[in-house]
């Protein structure tokens, strides 16, 4: 049974950077569940792929060297441990993870047209469509099967679960290796990072969720790593059941454990977390407030889905946050989506002119302070939200 815990209010679509504001854009309703029996967290309204996911999508994973030297990192692994003879990528994006391989052994799967451009110009065989059965069985006919498939931060992406698990049996060989990673519920509970919730993360999985829905397709968790990446990840390693090539490793039962001991099969964590999410908002609005109030001027740094989130839930407008800026080239002059607020392209030194940046993008914390250092040196301040909003500068 699903159970409601949190109202995140009527928000936009969370990557719809629009040219010209308009306060028409359309909003849907954003409230979290969490189902009793398969303790799946998802959220209630559905919006089709081809609306989120089309040829306009701005999301660029290649955006921060973080993400670059994580899938660099990965790739090393992947081919000293697993050595695939072919690679497949769901959500390739524009190819930050399939770059570390060779065009041969590496396809993608992008439905956004404008991101699957990128790799195939870069001759990275790549199908420009949305991952279901349909298209499984033709990546099967043209390549038989494939020995390892990869997906970072889409399959909770994708409402229909049960298709997208079966379309991964039929084309997965049988000593095959599927690799998943996306935020961790428990991470996101705990750093009550509300903003990991939005329109396109429909769930956010726990281990103890997805291992009770891999069951239903005879799949099973053998390896379960926790990452640093956006906030806090999980980067689970998936195989057939009848594969006994890989043991299963005591990550598993201790990451269950932990999810467990945190309570996050149980309904209370979630109103608690609901409960701490209310009072972050009201904190959050005194303390801009109060930063306004002193004559003082704030940006937003990274205009990230969550930011998006985070603006649309506290209705923050222009009179605290002024602007945003963003390296991405299809944010650039754009508006940040159901806000009145436009991003700014980055260039050294534009801190300069604000008192307070707010950490949008505050999962490259680390990163954004190494490149600011001067803005700090120099008595800038940075804002955040996670796990309790304050001032940081370190
Ligand atoms: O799951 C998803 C993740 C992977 O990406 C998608 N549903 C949508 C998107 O979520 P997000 O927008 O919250 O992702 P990021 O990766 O936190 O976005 C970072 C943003 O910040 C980008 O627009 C680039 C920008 N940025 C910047 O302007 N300067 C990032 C860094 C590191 C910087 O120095
Ligand atoms: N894998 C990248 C991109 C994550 S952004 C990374 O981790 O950085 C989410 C991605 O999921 C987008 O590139 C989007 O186009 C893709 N996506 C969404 N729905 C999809 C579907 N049904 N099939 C394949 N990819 C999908």
């Amino acid at each position: 049974m699903n159970k409601f815990f949190l109202d995140l209010g009527v928000q936009p679509l969370a990557n719809n950077f629009l040219k010209k504001y308009s306060a028409n854009q359309p909003r849907y309703n954003l409230k979290l569940y969490f189902n009793t029996k398969s303790k799946m967290v998802s959220i209630s309204k559905r919006i089709p792929s081809s609306v989120m996911f089309n040829s306009k999508y701005p999301y660029r994973s290649s955006m921060s060297s973080t993400m670059r030297t994580s899938f660099r990192q990965l790739s090393n692994e992947i081919k000293k441990k697993f050595n695939p003879k072919l690679l497949l990528e769901i959500g390739s994006n524009d190819g930050a993870l399939l770059a570390n391989f060779d065009k041969d052994r590496a396809i993608g799967v992008e439905p956004c047209k404008n991101l699957a451009k990128i790799t195939k110009e870069k001759k990275y065989y790549t199908y420009d469509d949305y991952w279901n059965f349909k298209l499984s069985s033709k990546i099967k006919k043209k390549f038989k099967e494939v020995d390892l498939i990869y997906s970072a931060n889409t399959l909770t992406h994708i409402s229909n679960l049960k298709d997208v698990f079966k379309s991964i049996n039929l084309i997965l060989s049988e000593e095959g290796v599927l690799i998943i990673e996306d935020p961790s519920l428990f991470e996101s509970i705990k750093n009550n990072a509300y903003d990991q919730f939005y329109n396109e993360h429909i769930y956010v999985f726990s281990a103890i969720a997805l291992k009770n829905l891999l069951k239903k397709f005879n799949l099973e968790i053998f390896d379960v790593k926790n990452l640093p990446t956006h906030g806090g990840s999980l980067r689970y390693f998936i195989k057939k059941r009848s594969n006994k090539k890989y043991n299963v490793k005591l990550s598993v039962k201790k990451q269950i454990d932990k999810e467990i001991k945190k309570g996050l099969d149980k309904f209370k964590t979630y109103k608690d977390f609901a409960t701490k999410s209310t009072k972050s908002k009201k904190l959050f609005l005194e303390l801009l407030k109060k930063i306004i109030k002193d004559n003082k001027k704030i940006i937003g740094y990274g205009a990230t889905a969550k930011a998006v989130t985070v603006l649309n839930y506290c209705n923050i407008d222009r009179e605290l946050i002024k602007n945003f800026t963003d390296t991405t080239p299809e944010k650039i002059n754009t508006f940040l989506p159901g806000k009145n607020i436009k991003i700014l392209g980055y260039k050294k030194d534009i801190l300069k002119k604000y008192d307070y940046a707010f950490l949008g993008a505050w999962n490259f914390k680390k990163e954004i302070f190494k490149k600011e250092k001067t803005y700090i040196n120099n008595g800038g301040k940075f804002i955040t939200h996670v796990p309790f909003p304050r001032i940081i500068n370190k």
